[in-house]
């Protein structure tokens, strides 16, 4: 019987799930550049070439490891544009007798898979997801019957589960969490680490001119492309990660630096997500690192947490949530998303640092997103729809399952409080802590009302105004709160007025 195996283009894994115990004889794989998956948001070019490259280097990838693969182009002249569509066709030229597929990464594309078995006469195995270290059943039953859910928590369990830095049952190091010390503000300095860079092969170019063809409405650059689209080059920069970023990623974790959009980050995330690298692999080499004392802890524990922790735990939050958590919007925000968000024109110096780069490389850093764009819309009080669409268009690394819990629940807080404590709202002060911007800026980051003062300041404070109803009961806004009511009506005044005529402008 001969077998019939799609695998998506976040599935770009030699050992994944559906091929493991499969023969390579008997086995047909199918891969679809589906036009439905190229435009369900905007997707920025670089991700899209970025895709696309990688799934075609993967064919030829699964066939060097002896598989037959059926690979259909996007500009294949019979490509129906959905992956049921080519399914259809597939079966017609292989007549499998059974259709095995690893489970998809999202709600919608769920949805798609579930209704195969009853639209096709033949029958369909739906695979687990093996590349996560705990399954959906597992993090249901972790998070039912707790009254709130919090990472820190899960995480501990991750690192029992997988002994990554464990002595034993207890923590290496005597201490779960070493995120005090990973806060420091960076200076520029020459020996900050650049990414490497991946000059495009012909079937990277052919991929780059497609999508100018094809994309060239979309936004972001291509001219700079420089992705690893195979999983040796992604290796590459694994090792690179390890060696030159790895020892300061702690320290620098939060960090922000005009000009330096890489900073000590590793990179690799649109390499874990489509496939490319195998996370866990990365948790160990990190942690043997440690062990040979080459990394220092705070920076083993703060990478381990952020995959370990944040990724399982924001997967496990996604599937949890179900397929209406995108409609969520429990503070009521209504503001469209500014037109700057695709443009990067806009005086404010850090919002311009983070958006164009973004546009440049598809690629901002966690603290960027979650306090400079995310912080921006969250005080501005955007529709976290729109913000979620954004997100999931313009990085790299965007797949819903894990750009939607980010968004939605730790940079909006739509989900009213299910991720995160507390809303990750600031003025501009934080951002003045954390990064060099705003010495370059036409705006005063000192000053909280009048034309040139720093407008994160008067929309922060309009925010927690506006919110109180929703926010005062949370204990982790108490000094917010307490600070706001020592301020006199007239400094509350001029601080709404502000926030108000910025908002006006802006609309
Ligand atoms: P590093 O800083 O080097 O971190 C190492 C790895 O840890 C990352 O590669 C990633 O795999 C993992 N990681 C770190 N933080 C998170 C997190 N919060 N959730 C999941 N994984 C995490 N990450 C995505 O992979 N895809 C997204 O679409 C995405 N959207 C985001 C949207 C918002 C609003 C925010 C605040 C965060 C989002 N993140 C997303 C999380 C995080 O910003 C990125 O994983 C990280 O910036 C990727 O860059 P890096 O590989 O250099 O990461
Ligand atoms: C994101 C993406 C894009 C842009 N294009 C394709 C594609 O042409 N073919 C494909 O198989 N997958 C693509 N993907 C990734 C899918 O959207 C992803 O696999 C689903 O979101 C399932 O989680
Ligand atoms: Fe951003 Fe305000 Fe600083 Fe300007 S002054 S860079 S707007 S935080």
């Amino acid at each position: 019987m001969s077998i019939l195996i799609p695998i998506l283009g976040d599935q770009l894994s030699l050992g994944l799930s559906s091929l493991s115990g499969q023969h390579r004889n008997d086995s047909v794989i199918l891969m679809v550049e589906a036009d439905e998956e190229t435009t369900y948001v905007p997707h920025h070019k670089a991700k899209l070439a970025y895709i696309l490259s990688a799934m075609r280097h993967h064919s030829d990838a699964l066939r060097k490891a002896g598989w037959r693969v059926d690979y259909v182009k996007l500009h294949d002249p019979e490509n129906s544009g959905s992956f049921t569509g080519e399914l259809a066709r597939a079966i017609e030229r292989h007549h499998p007798g059974l259709i095995r597929v690893t489970e998809a990464g999202e709600w919608r594309v769920k949805a798609m898979l579930d209704s195969w078995s009853d639209r096709f006469d033949v029958p369909v195995e739906i695979v687990p997801d093996t590349r996560f270290l705990a399954s959906h059943a597992e993090f249901e039953t972790w998070a039912e019957g707790r009254k709130q859910l919090r990472m820190e928590f899960f995480y501990r369990d991750m690192r029992r589960k997988s002994g990554l830095l464990m002595d034993g049952d207890k923590p290496v190091g005597g201490q779960w969490n070493f995120d005090s010390e990973n806060r420091k503000p960076a200076k520029n300095d020459l020996l900050i680490p650049k990414p490497l860079h991946f000059a495009p092969d012909d079937i990277t170019r052919e991929v780059i001119d497609m999508v100018e063809a094809r994309f060239g409405d979309h936004l972001g650059r291509t001219a700079v492309f420089g992705f690893a689209v195979t999983r040796e080059d992604a290796l590459k920069q694994q090792a690179y990660f390890l060696d030159h970023a790895l020892p300061l990623f702690g320290d620098y974790q939060d960090a922000m630096l005009t000009g330096e959009p890489f900073l000590w980050h590793s990179i690799l995330s649109p390499y874990i997500n489509s496939g490319l690298l195998d996370p866990l692999e990365l948790c160990r080499e990190v942690e043997a690192r440690y062990d040979v004392g080459k990394v220092p802890l705070n920076a083993a524990e703060g990478f381990i947490r952020q995959i370990i922790g944040w990724r399982e735990y924001v997967r496990g939050i996604y599937w949890f949530a179900g397929p209406d958590y995108v409609d969520r919007n429990e503070l009521g925000a209504t503001r469209d998303l500014p037109s700057f968000y695709w443009t990067g024109k806009t005086d404010m110096h850090c919002m311009r640092e983070a958006i164009g780069q973004t546009l440049e490389y598809a690629y901002a850093h966690h603290i960027q997103r979650l306090m400079i764009t995310g912080n921006f819309a969250l005080i501005a009080g955007i529709d976290p729809k729109q913000v979620h669409e954004w997100y999931l268009a313009v990085y790299a690394d965007a797949y819903e399952w894990v750009e939607l819990p980010n968004t939605l629940g730790m940079s909006q807080f739509g989900d009213g409080g299910m991720l995160a404590s507390k809303p990750y709202a600031s003025s501009g002060a934080y951002i003045n802590r954390m990064s060099n911007y705003c010495s370059s800026c036409r705006f005063d980051v000192k000053q909280r009302t009048g034309p040139d003062a720093c407008p994160f300041n008067a929309l922060y404070w309009d925010f927690i105004a506006r919110n109180e109803g929703k926010l005062r009961g949370n204990p982790r806004m108490a000094m917010p709160y307490k600070n706001w009511e020592r301020m006199s009506d007239s400094d509350k005044s001029a601080l709404r007025t502000s926030a108000g005529q910025f908002l006006e402008r802006l609309g």
